[in-house]
Parts: C-alpha cells; structure tokens; sequence
C-alpha cells in the first residue's frame, strides 16, 4: 500500500514538472492553477476565504442560508444522493445537509475529491456536527467517481459544483468539463452549480488584490512548490503579483511578472528557463458570469434551468439545473 502511494507520488510529480515545463517553455508563459493547492496553499485560500475582500465565500453562504428551503422546493425529490465535486472544509455545504437532514430527507452525502487529507478533515468534522449523516467519502477524479456511482445507484443524483469553481476554467476547458459531466448524469438528475456574478470591476479586482497580500502569497506559492518539490532556485522577491480584471469578457486573470531580466533552473527537469524584464507567467483565470451566459451554458449542455437562487445583493448565484 505505501509503495502504490509512493508510486502515486512520482506519477504525479513527473505531471507536475511536466505541466511546468511546457508552461514555462510557452510564449508568452503560464502555469496551471490547479498546482496552487498543495498544503500552504490549502491554507492560504482558507485565509483568502475569511478576508474582507474576497466576498464569493460569503455570499454564497447567504444564499444557501437564505434560499435553502426553496431549494428543496425546487429538487422536489426526498430520496437521492448527494454528490458533491471539490467538498473542500463543507463550511458552506453543512447549510444545506443540516436542512436536508432536518426535512427528513432520505439522502446519502457523496463527496468526492482526489485529496484524501481533505476528505478525511471533512469526514471528521461531519461526523461531530452531524452524526446522523450517511455518508461515504470517494478518493478519485470526478469523472471517474460519477461512473463509478452510476453502476451501483438507481437513486436520482444532486451534483453540487459550488464555489464559482467552474470559473477557474478557461471557457474552453469549462465546455469540455460541462460536456462530460452532462454525459455522466441520467435523465432527472439535478446539478446545483455556483457562479461569481459580474459586478463592479473594482470590487472584483480588489478580491484578487487584497490589502493584507495574502492572494499574492497563493500565487506566489506555486513558484515556492516549484522550488520545493521539483528543485526549482525561483528567487521570489523577484516576481510580483498582478491582477486583472477584462470587464468586456468577464475575466479576473492572475501574473507573476518578473522584475528584472533573470535565469531559473529547475533541477528536476535539469533546465534553465529565462525571463525578460517585466515578462509575464498566467497563473489563473477567475472566470465572471451574466444570467445570460448560464442560460447559454445549461442549455449547450442539454439541461434546463429549473431556479436560480441568489444572496441579497446578487452577487452571486447558485443555479439549480436538472438534466
Ligand atoms: C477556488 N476559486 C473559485 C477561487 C477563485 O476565486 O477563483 C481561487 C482563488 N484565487 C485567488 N483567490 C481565490
């Protein structure tokens, strides 16, 4: 077992150094988000998630808070499972297992997350606060559960995709996830899915650009998990951090741009790779929502939007699509 874990490992060390060096090799550079979240950086998103600025965290927990009911409402079913992709700490999912369990609903709860480390801090704190949840936490990619859970449950499912996490998605990679997670539903099934709302591009950008410096710290990260894991010399003093907001396109987008002319060698690839003054790396897209883009995406997808649940200050919306 420990050494399937190690192997694991190299497999997916050997991805990361790859991703890297494709990304850096890349005119102009860039590197995937997704290796923000290593330990430091699960952490660092917790505090982003409690700063002032960063309001998606929040406001999706008012909606969930104020809508839960009509959200039930809406489901109209009482015997299901409950899927979630990307649980995370459940902070805000506990709203809607409390109320389920409290209607009496006769639900399993699903989560599923390829972090073990994340699935057992969730499965703990689910087990003090809610003892009377069934639940089964599934370590595995999405796509890979979902087929999975479909061989051995006639129940309808409810998929929870929360967070705006499809925003971290170029728009061509979010048709291609939406595009298989619509193949892996049956007729009936439901998916409950958060979108970060356009609104005034000051207030976005200031969630990406926070005061304290704590966004710059996460995206920072990625060069410090370069250095760490693959032997990277990243000077990062070197690179400062560089928000955007594109009104037009909806887009937040993240740079690290260096500060100066400079050489950086990763030893795991046993290659150096150069930077110009003020050159850029793209580190993340935060992509923005209008109603009309997720009518757009639902019905691509072969969905129908059956309600679209919203905090005080629309904000941000948790829309309920039934396939
Ligand atoms: C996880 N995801 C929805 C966050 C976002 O808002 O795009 C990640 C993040 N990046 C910087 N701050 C937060």
């Amino acid at each position: 077992m420990k050494n399937e874990t190690l192997e694991e490992n190299k497999v997916s060390l050997q991805q990361f150094a790859e991703e890297v060096r494709k990304g850096l090799s890349a005119h102009p550079k860039y590197l995937p988000s997704r290796y923000f979240y290593d330990a430091v950086g699960d952490a660092l998103f917790q505090q982003i998630m409690n700063m002032p600025e960063y309001y998606l965290t929040r406001s999706e927990f008012h909606v969930l808070s104020g809508q839960k009911e009509a959200i039930a409402r809406a489901w109209a079913h009482s015997s299901f499972d409950l899927i979630e992709l990307g649980a995370g700490d459940g902070y805000k999912t506990k709203v809607l297992l409390r109320h389920f369990l409290d209607k009496q609903m006769d639900f399993r709860y699903l989560p599923i997350d390829i972090s073990a480390n994340v699935l057992q801090i969730l499965e703990q704190s689910l087990q003090e606060e809610l003892p009377e949840l069934r639940m089964l936490t599934i370590e595995d990619e999405y796509f890979q559960a979902l087929s999975h859970l479909s061989n051995y449950s006639e129940r309808p499912k409810l998929i929870l995709f929360m967070g705006s996490n499809i925003g971290n998605f170029t728009p061509e990679e979010a048709t291609d996830f939406m595009g298989q997670l619509s193949a892996s539903m049956r007729q009936g099934d439901g998916l409950l899915i958060g979108f970060d709302l356009k609104k005034s591009p000051h207030q976005i950008l200031a969630a990406y650009n926070d005061a304290g410096g704590i966004t710059r710290n996460f995206n920072l990260n990625l060069l410090k998990r370069i250095n760490r894991e693959l032997g990277g010399d990243f000077a990062l003093d070197q690179f400062e951090h560089f928000p955007i907001y594109d009104p037009e396109l909806g887009a937040a987008k993240s740079y690290l741009v260096s500060k100066q002319e400079q050489e950086v060698y990763i030893e795991a690839l046993d290659e150096a790779f150069a930077f110009e003054r003020a050159e850029s790396i793209y580190t993340e897209i935060s992509q923005k929502f209008s109603l009309q883009d997720i009518k757009t995406m639902a019905e691509r997808h072969g969905f129908e939007v059956k309600g679209q649940f919203f905090d005080e200050q629309r904000w941000f919306v948790d829309s309920l699509w039934i396939k």
